[in-house]
């Protein structure tokens, strides 16, 4: 098979010095950064969709990428190179997973059996690369949300027979996450949300989601998946109001449904924004009800409203987010850059040198989220802030649930008046950051 990026070499480190675009300045997969390799802290994926699908497309303008790879357009030849220029690509960054939803990997026919017997030639054609490479799957999906037939919803839809071919098309992608030995099934309920109440059932579309779920739980179990399922948390966009607001929404509808045993969060910066929420509120939220999964890196821009889906850039987002999935004891998921270039970023090269730079950052952040760990400042401050809790009397009686509200009041009243707390002291600790980075 002929090679497909003919100009570029395999991507090295070499150090933060290096003037060589096709090299790693940060991402040195080696080295040992609290006690793990970078790779292991750091499990990288390829998105099959933005990488090998998207040619730049926008509302104005069609594709300026050629991801043609040297073949017809909607043809299973065309898949096939697709495959072949993945496998190129994450070979020669060392890139361990990929992400995939359905119809990235193969061209939708008409009729679903044919689309599914497309499904079978490629993932075996996949395969056979997977066990000559040693890449691996991150998580399978369906793509639920651009074909006409999910214009009123999925889960949520007022159809039926639409429901029905939602959950075909689930248990095929279910089918090949298995078959692929993928990680994690994620949910992105792109179209499972409304635009007005005027035509809305809301809990009849919440619970229908929920059954749908609750069935792709019980196929997936029977089938043999032992994996995370995930939800995809995002506020809006394509819906004006998506039932999966945000993590903490997410969170909730699980645990209605009885499907929090089973799922954990994806959680994707951009989303996490547009939601009006930092990337690492998002992550703590997931870690703290013992739901951080897996990760979508990728950046929004706050000058724009939507999914700008940009490579990472942002040191100190990535720093916050390794800080966060440190503190939570790591990830079951990864790391996949659900991220595309900028539209007039359209070459070979482009796409490399945008992998280089999302995976210099999380590396980046690695280090000085390891930094900030080792301090010990934060964590210092932060526990002090809480002592009157831990070390006093009245505090442990509280924590210990054995409180009444008679008695704390009879404490009050004893005290008569009460210090102010101490001070949060946030420009000490972004100072304390700052210096920690750069210093
Ligand atoms: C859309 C998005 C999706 C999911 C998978 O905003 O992030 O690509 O990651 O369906
Ligand atoms: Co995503």
């Amino acid at each position: 098979m002929a090679e497909i990026f003919t100009n570029i070499p395999e991507i090295k480190y070499e150090g933060s010095k290096s003037k060589n675009n096709l090299a790693f300045k940060f991402y040195d997969p080696e080295k040992v950064v609290l006690g793990k390799t970078m790779k292991e802290h750091l499990p990288f994926a390829m998105a099959w969709w933005h990488n090998l699908c998207a040619g730049g497309t926008d509302m104005f303008g069609r594709d300026t990428a050629d991801k043609s790879f040297g073949a017809e357009k909607g043809t299973m030849k065309h898949a096939k190179a697709k495959v072949d220029a993945g496998f190129e690509f994450m070979q020669k960054l060392g890139i361990e997973y990929f992400c995939f939803h359905d119809v990235d990997i193969v061209p939708e026919a008409d009729d679903i059996n044919e689309t599914n017997a497309r499904l079978d030639e490629i993932s075996d054609y996949i395969l056979e690369k997977m066990n000559v490479t040693g890449i691996k799957c991150l998580w399978g999906t369906a793509n639920m949300f651009s074909n006409p037939r999910f214009m009123n919803g999925v889960g949520s839809t007022n159809s039926a027979d639409v429901y029905c071919f939602a959950a075909a098309q689930i248990k095929k992608a279910l089918d090949l996450t298995v078959k692929l030995g993928g990680k994690g099934y994620v949910f992105w309920g792109g179209r499972e949300g409304y635009e007005t109440l005027l035509n809305t059932e809301m809990k009849f579309e919440q619970e229908n989601i929920a059954r749908l779920m609750k069935m792709a739980v019980e196929y997936g179990r029977k089938i043999g998946f032992t994996g995370d399922f995930y939800i995809e948390p995002k506020p809006k966009e394509p819906m004006k109001h998506q039932y999966d607001f945000d993590a903490a929404t997410a969170i909730g509808f699980l645990r209605q449904y009885g499907l929090d045993k089973d799922f954990k969060m994806n959680i994707e910066a951009n989303h996490a924004t547009l939601a009006g929420h930092t990337f690492q509120h998002e992550l703590r939220v997931s870690a703290i009800n013992g739901m951080l999964g897996s990760i979508d890196a990728n950046q929004g821009d706050y000058l724009l409203g939507w999914d700008t889906d940009e490579f990472p850039f942002d040191v100190y987002e990535a720093t916050m987010c390794m800080y966060e999935v440190i503190k939570a004891g790591g990830l079951t998921g990864g790391f996949n850059f659900d991220a595309k270039n900028r539209r007039p970023s359209n070459t070979y090269e482009d796409m490399f040198e945008a992998y280089i730079l999302g995976m210099d950052t999380f590396a980046l952040g690695l280090l000085n989220a390891a930094k900030i760990i080792e301090d010990g400042r934060i964590d210092e401050f932060v526990s002090e802030k809480y002592s009157s809790f831990r070390n006093t009397e009245i505090g442990s009686k509280i924590l210990s649930g054995n409180a009444t509200l008679e008695e704390l009041a009879s404490y009050a009243a004893d005290k008569k008046n009460v210090e102010t707390p101490i001070s949060g002291k946030q420009e000490r600790l972004e100072g304390i950051v700052n210096s920690i980075l750069f210093g």
